[in-house]
């Protein structure tokens, strides 16, 4: 959805236990969901960033179970980082600024939930991949991250989004809005909307291994694309990841799978050359060894199995998710014109071709 909200974002970050004077506070990143701003106080000269963050309670419906959740992700990741001594341990892991009230999120007069993490400087969170060491870097962060939320203590964690990743609920509200058409677009994306039809008796593959204990429930990310790891600007390590809101009980693959459909084509998720859009196999490779390095220690032989295959349904299901979403109007993904879902599906439809085309060479890789 296009918004242009403005907020009192100085009123905002007064809630929360920040040093030194407001000086600013401007959009920031290139997210789709909430509303983050580089916040930037100042103190005797010297600059501090953090990042305030509005959440999107339009889609989170559950903002305060949210919280909690990130909450205890942070608490923890950072705890493990400190006691193992790590170094550069507070870049490693988000920190969340508590308000003056001592709580973890704000609520400000309109009902919105902000929250206030200190900044990792000297980052960057890439929207297109350029070589295979940064492939390999963030699939090795998101890795290790895994590791580290894997004994998270306190029980399940809430599920922010529910059904968030099972595809088979992904395509039924796809089937759902191509049959209401509310907005008559559907004559503007016959030949994606056939693509997607195709493709209807492969939408059951992972969420059947799940019920059926083929493959573990993990805590996951679940929300791995490349700009959600922030790449250390001089030595290019995956220093930290970030975007926890759907950190929550999913499958390795899906995490180790949007890392391959963000991270292996050197397009956009909005271009509009789909000649530029292809799965590179060298980047796919560097993905999996990264992976491996951190989270080869605790995959079973089904999941490695699954890699390549969960690529293709993952890259399908966003696919399917910007399908939905132009059909329904641009409710959900926030857009820069009216195109801009179109554009991104086709993407993900040209990029579900690619793998298809090399799904055998990617096995081969994996054995
Ligand atoms: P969204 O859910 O909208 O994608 P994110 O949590 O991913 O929101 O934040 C949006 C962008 O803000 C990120 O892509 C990243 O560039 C930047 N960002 C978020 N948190 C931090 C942080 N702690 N330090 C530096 N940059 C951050
Ligand atoms: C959204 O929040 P952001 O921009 O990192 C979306 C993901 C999609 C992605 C597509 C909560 O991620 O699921 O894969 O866009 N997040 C949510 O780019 O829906
Ligand atoms: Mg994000």
């Amino acid at each position: 959805m296009a918004t242009s909200v403005s907020y009192d974002t100085r009123a905002i970050a007064a809630a929360f236990t920040l040093l030194g004077d407001f000086a600013s506070a401007e959009p920031y990143g290139s997210g789709h969901i909430n509303d983050t701003f580089a916040l930037e106080m100042t103190q005797g000269g010297r600059r501090l960033r953090y990042v305030l963050q509005r959440i999107n309670h339009n889609i989170f419906k559950n903002p305060d179970g949210l919280m909690e959740n990130v909450e205890r992700v942070c608490r923890h990741t950072q705890a493990k980082l400190q006691a193992a001594g790590a170094a550069d341990a507070s870049r490693r892991a988000l920190t969340l600024v508590p308000t003056k009230a001592g709580r973890g999120w704000h609520t400000d007069p309109a009902g919105n939930r902000w929250r206030c993490y200190v900044f990792v400087e000297g980052a960057t969170g890439h929207d297109i991949i350029r070589n295979a060491d940064q492939a390999f870097q963030a699939a090795k962060a998101f890795g290790a991250f895994q590791a580290l939320v894997a004994d998270l203590p306190g029980g399940r964690l809430v599920e922010t989004i529910p059904y968030f990743h099972h595809t088979p609920t992904r395509f039924a509200n796809f089937q759902t809005a191509l049959a209401k058409d509310a907005h008559g677009r559907a004559a503007q994306a016959l030949p994606e909307i056939a693509f997607a039809l195709a493709r209807a008796h492969e939408v059951g593959v992972i969420a059947d291994a799940m019920a059926r204990g083929d493959i573990p429930e993990r805590v996951t990310h679940n929300d791995t694309k490349l700009n959600n790891v922030l790449l250390d600007n001089e030595t290019q390590e995956g220093i930290c990841v970030i975007d926890l809101d759907t950190v929550m009980p999913g499958s390795a693959l899906y995490d180790f799978d949007d890392l391959v459909r963000t991270s292996t084509s050197p397009a956009a998720e909005d271009e509009t050359d789909l000649s530029k859009v292809t799965m590179q196999l060298p980047m796919f490779e560097a993905l999996l060894k990264g992976y491996l390095t951190t989270a080869g220690g605790f995959l079973t032989a089904r999941e490695r199995e699954l890699l390549p295959f969960a690529g293709k349904l993952i890259t399908f299901e966003i696919g399917l998710r910007f399908l939905t979403d132009w059909l329904e109007g641009d409710v959900y993904f926030k857009i820069k014109h009216p195109q801009h879902n179109l554009d991104r599906l086709r993407t993900q439809f040209k990029l579900v071709e690619s793998i298809e085309a090399q799904l055998p060479a990617m096995q081969a890789l994996v054995q």
